[in-house]
């Protein structure tokens, strides 16, 4: 049945237009347990959703809608492996990747584990023999530098979490990543770098994405330039794919060919082979702390119920935001400076998930899908974009993120932090009325300026520290919270076909350029390629 047209949907609309002026000082008034009833504690995280508008009603209905729309038979059917990615009949099981229990998971007859723990292995081998340097150069050297070549989900993950856990890494080795096919990134990333003491990790699904290809064929090209010897590519790359051909292909040895395989998403591909620059960061013993981080969201995902079920709770309140209230955007902001590139991955893992506007069956939809992701850590994005969340005129709901214990206590500076996002988060629910501001002695004519109108969303998790255990909670309860809101809007959220017509016309406009032949497109594109030829002479 459409979304809309369920009585689910329809009480949740009855309920939205019944209460859609409760403010949330009112609320907070006739509660004074709000804050407490309104949270949950799942793994380490503690989750504070109180500061949004919504009540025990909304809950329950939201949580009528979840069943309704079959929340719990899709999760177990993901996590047993069926192909619940129907456009591309592949299963979705980056559940397995991380499993620390013992119990078979199969995809077409076959037990994935066995293969999952080979290659984990075989990552943790390679890892330690860089980090301790047995792993040595083609010319005996020492390998100080580790280069990433991968994007979009093998990418955006591994760079995210060796920011993320900076504090765990080995500082002899510098990680570094190039995705983007504007050869800037390349020269930039291994412009200071000895070719000698440089090992790059081709992190490719398929081995034959546009930039990742040329992107490694000139680091190969920049290699040979120093070394002058073929053979040194087996001792200075490695693969991760599942496309044993192409890696071949390319001149890398399959021995050193790290596998995985295709019931794990781009983007959901962390915490298999692609997650090999991370553990060469940080160690095997910590990305198995990750791991089972991971878990521990996972099982809480699968057995709590939803009423006490975190990614089911953040997920419905995103779709009651979108669903009723037009909240075109969410904003992550962590309040901790090693997850600066946390909202980054998540625009991906959200947008390229839940960005779709036709349902399963292929039928246009006729309610809001997923939200823009955005967010900066605190404090910076205080002094940058917070205005447009207290006095613009969006609807935005805010994800505060925060740790208790700093990793690198120095003075005032954490209590601080801590005391900049609980305000933040105070501010952006209670405002400050006119009145208020009055009271103050301000002038008239500036009291519509400082007023704060209040009453925007926010939720606030508290976590002890940043730990790659902690951190992996974290990104699993996002993932899981992406998946929740596919589930409930009906919708593919493991395909990405919109990123595929711009592949196909790019291809096509490279020949026109390389080639210098007469464009024949819209008359917009004549003229910019016209201009673009005339300020290339
Ligand atoms: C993610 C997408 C996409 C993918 C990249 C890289 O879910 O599928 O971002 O990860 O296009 O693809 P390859 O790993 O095949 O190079």
């Amino acid at each position: 049945m459409n979304l809309t047209e369920s009585t689910e949907w329809q009480e949740l609309r009855s309920l939205y237009e019944a209460t859609e002026d409760a403010t949330l000082h009112q609320l907070f008034a006739q509660d004074e347990q709000r804050g407490e009833s309104f949270s949950l504690q799942a793994g380490d995280i503690y989750a504070d959703y109180s500061k949004n508008l919504v009540t025990h009603d909304t809950i329950k209905l939201l949580i009528d809608l979840a069943r309704a729309r079959g929340v719990t038979e899709l999760r177990d059917a993901m996590f047993a492996g069926k192909k619940i990615n129907t456009t591309e009949d592949r299963a979705v099981l980056h559940t397995a990747l991380r499993n620390q229990g013992s119990e078979h998971i199969t995809v077409d007859g076959q037990d994935v584990m066995p293969e999952v723990r080979a290659v984990l292995k075989r990552m943790a081998e390679f890892s330690a023999a860089i980090r301790n340097g047995s792993w040595k150069g083609h010319t005996g050297l020492l390998i100080k530098n580790v280069v990433n070549i991968g994007i979009g989900g093998s990418d955006l993950g591994p760079v995210m979490v060796v920011e993320a856990l900076k504090h765990y890494s080995q500082r002899d080795i510098q990680v570094r990543f190039v995705s983007n096919i504007d050869s800037t990134h390349l020269a930039e990333a291994t412009h200071d770098l000895d070719p000698a003491e440089t090992v790059f990790i081709v992190a490719s699904k398929t081995f034959t994405t546009d930039e990742t290809m040329t992107n490694a064929h000139s680091a190969r090209d920049w290699l040979l330039a120093s070394l002058h010897d073929e053979s040194a590519v087996a001792k200075h790359f490695v693969a991760v794919s599942t496309n044993a051909e192409e890696v071949q292909k390319f001149g890398i040895d399959t021995a050193n060919m790290f596998e995985f395989w295709d019931w794990v998403g781009g983007r959901y591909s962390l915490t298999s082979a692609i997650g090999l620059s991370i553990m060469v960061a940080i160690g095997p013993d910590n990305f198995q702390d990750l791991l089972a981080g991971f878990y521990t969201m996972d099982e809480h995902f699968r057995t709590a119920p939803l009423e006490q079920n975190l990614p089911v709770i953040l997920g419905l309140i995103g779709v009651w935001y979108g669903g009723f209230y037009g909240a075109a955007s969410e904003a992550i902001l962590p309040y901790d400076q090693y997850l600066s590139r946390f909202a980054a991955y998540f625009q991906q893992g959200n947008m390229e998930s839940n960005g779709k506007s036709v349902t399963k069956e292929g039928k246009p939809v006729d309610y809001a899908t997923g939200p823009v992701i955005w967010g900066e850590p605190g404090t910076n994005g205080q002094h940058a974009f917070y205005q447009l969340l207290h006095q613009g005129t969006q609807f935005i709901p805010c994800d505060f993120i925060g740790f208790a214990r700093p990793l690198n206590p120095i003075g005032e500076h954490h209590r601080k932090l801590t005391a900049n996002l609980l305000a933040q988060t105070q501010a952006l629910a209670f405002g400050k009325t006119a009145d208020e501001v009055r009271a103050e002695g301000v002038d008239e004519a500036l009291v519509p300026h400082k007023t704060f109108w209040g009453n925007h969303p926010t939720n606030t998790l508290l976590l002890p520290e940043l730990t790659p255990n902690t951190l992996g909670q974290l990104i699993a309860l996002y993932e899981h919270k992406i998946f929740v809101q596919g589930a409930i809007w009906g919708i593919n959220s493991f395909d990405q076909w919109g990123v595929e017509l711009g592949k196909v016309l790019a291809k096509d406009l490279y020949h026109v350029i390389a080639d210098n032949t007469q464009p024949a497109y819209d008359s917009s594109t004549n003229s910019l390629l016209d201009v673009y030829r005339k300020l290339q002479k």
